[in-house]
Parts: C-alpha cells; sequence; structure tokens
C-alpha cells in the first residue's frame, strides 16, 4: 500500500493558528534530515532542544525559533527514527517548515501513515490503531474514555484471553489427532463442548456490549413521535435547550423532519421532531407525515409523545401498538395540567416547566446503553470487531453442533476452530490484507 522505507513529514496538528504548532518527521533518515535544517548541530535522545530552523538545507535564514526533540527507534510513537519539531502554531511557518523538511530529503506523509507504521513495526495491534482514529474524532468525554481504553489494549487483552483458550482446545485435539490410538484420550467430547459453549458465552456478552458500544462511539438517532399538539416540538426544544422548533397551538405546525444533536450524558444522541400523526389536510403536510413514519423506521429508539392533560385518542392507541416491539420510550406530557389520561407507564414531563425533562434524559441514556456499569467496560464498538467476533462465534458454533451431533472426526471440529482463531487475529491485525489496511487508515486525517 505504501513504502515504508522512506521518511515522512506532515503537520500532527490541528489546522489553523494556534500558541504552538508541531511538525513530525519519521523514518531512518529523520534524524539526519532535521540535523541538516537545524541550527544546532546534533540532538540528543529525547531531550528538548532550543533551536531555529532554517528554510532550506544550506540557508543561513531561518523561519521560526523551535524545540526540537529526537526520539530514537525503536522507542518512538512509529518504532522508526522520528523527530518532533514544536514550532510557533502558524500555519505559514509549519507549512514553511514542512517544505524546508522535504526538500531536505522527507516525502509528505499520507492520511495515517504515522499510525499506519506503528502498526506495521509491531507498536500497536490494529484495535489501538482504529482507537488513535476514534481518540481524535470523539466528539464527547464518554467517546473518549472508549476509546482511550481501546488504545490500553482492554478488547486486545481480552481477545488475547479467548484466543489462549481455543489454542489450547486445538492442542489437544491435535494431539489426538496425532496419537489416533488414543482416541480422544487428551479431551473429552463432552469438554470440547462445555469449552466451546464457555467461550461462545464470553463472545456473546462482549457482542452485547457491542451494541452499547456502537452507540458510545456513532451515537443515536432518536425519533419524536405522536399525534398533533401533543408538545412534540416543545419537548424538542427543552431537550436541545434553545427555541429551535416553531411552536404554536395550531394542531399540525410542524411539516418537516427537525434534527439537532445533543450530549445525553456523554452520548451523542439526534434527535428528530417529526410532523404530528393523522388523517394529513394538505399536500405538505402528508409529504410530513410521510416523513415522519419512514424516521421512526430507522430509529435507534422511538420517543412516543402523548398528551397527560387529554383522554388518549385512537391515533395515541394507534400509535402505542404500532411501536410496542420497538426500543420505545412513552412520555406523558403537559404534566402541569390536571391530568386526563391513564398511562401508567408513561414517564411524566411537562415541556413548559421542565419538569420531569432531567428524568426523561436519564431514561434515554439507560435505554440506549443499559445502566452505568457499561460506561467503562464497553470494549467493543467498532462495526468491523463487531462483524469479526460475529462470525468466529458462528464458527465456535458450527463446532459445537458438530459434536452434539456425535461421530464427527477430529478434523472437522478443528476446522471450525482454526476459523474462529483467524477471525481474532483478524480483529487485532495479526493477519491483514492491504485492503482492510487501506480502509482503515484512509479515515485518518494527515500528520496522524
Ligand atoms: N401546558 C402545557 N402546554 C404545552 C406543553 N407542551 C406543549 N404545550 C403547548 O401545546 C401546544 C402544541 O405544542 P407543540 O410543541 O407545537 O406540539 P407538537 O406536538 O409539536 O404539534 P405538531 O407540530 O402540530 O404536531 C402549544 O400551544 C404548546 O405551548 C406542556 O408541557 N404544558
Ligand atoms: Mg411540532
Amino acid at each position: 500500500m505504501f513504502s515504508h522505507d522512506d521518511t515522512i513529514v506532515a503537520i500532527a496538528t490541528a489546522a489553523g493558528r494556534a500558541g504552538l504548532g508541531v511538525v513530525r518527521i519519521s523514518g531512518a533518515d529523520a534524524r539526519a534530515i532535521a540535523t541538516r535544517l537545524l541550527e544546532c548541530r546534533s540532538l540528543e535522545p529525547r531531550r528538548a532542544t532550543f533551536t531555529k530552523v532554517r528554510i532550506a538545507p544550506g540557508e543561513s535564514r531561518s523561519v521560526d525559533e523551535i524545540v526540537a526533540t529526537w526520539f530514537p527507534a525503536p522507542r518512538s510513537y512509529t518504532g522508526e527514527h522520528v523527530v518532533e519539531l514544536s514550532a510557533h502554531g502558524s500555519p505559514v511557518v509549519l507549512e514553511a517548515i514542512v517544505g524546508a523538511v522535504m526538500a531536505a530529503g522527507a516525502r509528505l506523509a499520507r492520511p495515517g501513515e504515522f499510525t499506519l507504521r506503528a502498526f506495521l513495526n509491531g507498536r500497536i495491534d490494529l484495535v489501538q490503531a482504529e482507537a488513535v482514529a476514534d481518540l481524535i474524532a470523539a466528539s464527547t468525554p464518554l467517546q473518549a474514555r472508549v476509546a482511550f481504553a481501546q488504545l490500553e489494549g482492554t478488547l486486545t487483552t481480552r481477545i488475547g484471553e479467548l484466543d489462549r483458550a481455543l489454542l489450547d482446545l486445538v492442542a489437544r485435539l491435535e494431539a489426538s489427532l496425532d496419537f489416533p490410538d488414543e482416541g480422544y484420550h487428551f479431551i473429552e467430547p463432552h469438554d470440547v463442548g462445555a469449552h466451546l459453549a464457555s467461550l461462545m458465552a464470553t463472545l456473546d456478552s462482549m457482542l452485547a456490549d457491542g451494541r452499547r458500544g456502537r452507540i458510545i462511539r456513532d451515537g443515536a438517532t432518536v425519533v419524536m413521535t405522536g399525534r398533533p399538539n401533543v408538545g412534540k416540538s416543545s419537548l424538542f426544544n427543552a431537550l436541545v435547550g434553545h427555541d429551535r422548533a416553531i411552536v404554536t397551538s395550531t394542531a399540525g405546525t410542524t411539516r418537516d423532519l427537525v434534527t439537532e444533536t445533543i450530549d445525553v450524558e456523554g452520548l451523542a444522541i439526534r434527535l428528530v421532531d417529526t410532523a404530528g400523526l393523522r388523517e394529513a389536510r394538505d399536500d405538505a403536510e402528508r409529504e410530513g407525515v410521510s416523513r415522519s413514519l419512514r424516521a421512526r423506521d430507522v430509529a435507534d429508539l422511538v420517543l412516543v409523545i402523548l398528551d397527560r392533560s387529554e383522554p388518549l385518542a385512537c391515533e395515541d392507541h394507534e400509535l402505542l401498538a404500532a411501536t410496542a416491539q420497538r426500543e420505545r420510550i412513552v412520555v406523558a406530557n403537559k404534566s402541569d395540567r390536571p391530568q386526563a389520561c391513564d398511562a401508567q407507564a408513561a414517564l411524566p414531563v411537562s415541556a413548559t416547566t421542565g419538569d420531569g425533562v432531567a428524568h426523561l434524559r436519564t431514561a434515554l441514556a439507560r435505554a440506549l446503553t443499559g445502566d452505568e456499569a457499561l460506561h467503562d467496560g464497553a470494549a467493543i464498538s467498532n462495526v468491523r470487531h463487531v462483524t469479526l467476533l460475529e462470525q468466529a462465534r458462528a464458527h465456535l458454533a458450527h463446532a459445537r453442533e458438530a459434536l452434539t451431533a456425535g461421530a464427527i472426526p477430529e478434523e472437522f471440529v478443528l476446522a471450525d476452530l482454526r476459523e474462529a482463531r483467524s477471525c481474532f487475529d483478524e480483529v487485532v491485525g495479526a493477519r491483514s490484507s492491504d485492503d482492510v489496511l487501506h480502509h482503515i487508515f484512509e479515515r485518518f486525517c494527515i500528520g496522524k
């Protein structure tokens, strides 16, 4: 995909002006290239050196005063020689420095190339490389915490444990094959089954975390629905924190989908306000109602809103029936008024006074991600990981079925177990094609 024997350079800090900006150089010649440009003639390992950087090799004029640090291979981010130049954070200055470094023999890095080299040099595994991208992309503290846990290797450790257990099983089955006279002497079929069941249970709990992890990483779509005038837009505004959607006392006010992203206990929730559901009076409303229904279909969670100050209407009953199988929260709005409907399971709120809105936020977070215990434990958040672990589970299930069917030679069971192990390998990148690597690293920005 990339060549890795040359020396690369890029601005490592965000675009725009700032107090400091960092240019990173990595590769076999990083130190030689840097010293060709720096006023000081030598760099000491892991020592910050205050110096000037010249506009080009052999020039006497300088671009900026900087602090240069050399991280010798292999103890650097990429595992290669790395020199970091900390300059003033002006895009013009930083680009001039990158230009000078290129003139001195480096090439501009591609997106993710520093992290790719870290992966190829065995500094980090693939899960950790992906976690770097997630950490940089995190927009809530919770997303950052989950990404950091993966960077620290939580998922890698869990997969390593699973893989070791599987390897043990494979080894014993292979021994049975090598010494056929002894039959299943090295392990009883019953024990193989029990081991497989326990591995599958572990995978199941990791996969259950996966849905919650995905919601933490990618956010969730929550669609507000109800008949006209129950106060959907009012509640939407109360959750968003400002008057984003139009509210009037006329039924049929909202026609289009109105979307805002809100932070609820660290979850990025795309909240969608929709047109009230009823027999449409005109074309615009008809289109509004149909968009409302489509939005409801793709929601991770539906907020069904009732008007607590009125008896339940037939639209309410229809809506409750239509969403009964969905992940949903039923809300009884207008709790500031005398109660006239008995929707017992519904959460009472008042968009007008704000009563119950804090409860609703908590209920949303709970419904989407379970109880708080998850908040730091979710190890999987990435679709690629979920897919591979599902595949591994399917191979284990297949092996187990073969066992219970009886009289199946070890070879067949072994083949499935080996497949499952190669899924684990693929998660951490012990075995990955260029396509997979390319797909993962193209998400990065330059300099990472
Ligand atoms: N007393 C009281 N009135 C409310 C409350 N929430 C909304 N209202 C009023 O109910 C009316 C309808 O509110 P909207 O938020 O526009 O209702 P909607 O469900 O978005 O209506 P459509 O967009 O027409 O479907 C307005 O007059 C609001 O002021 C509440 O909690 N208490
Ligand atoms: Mg509305």
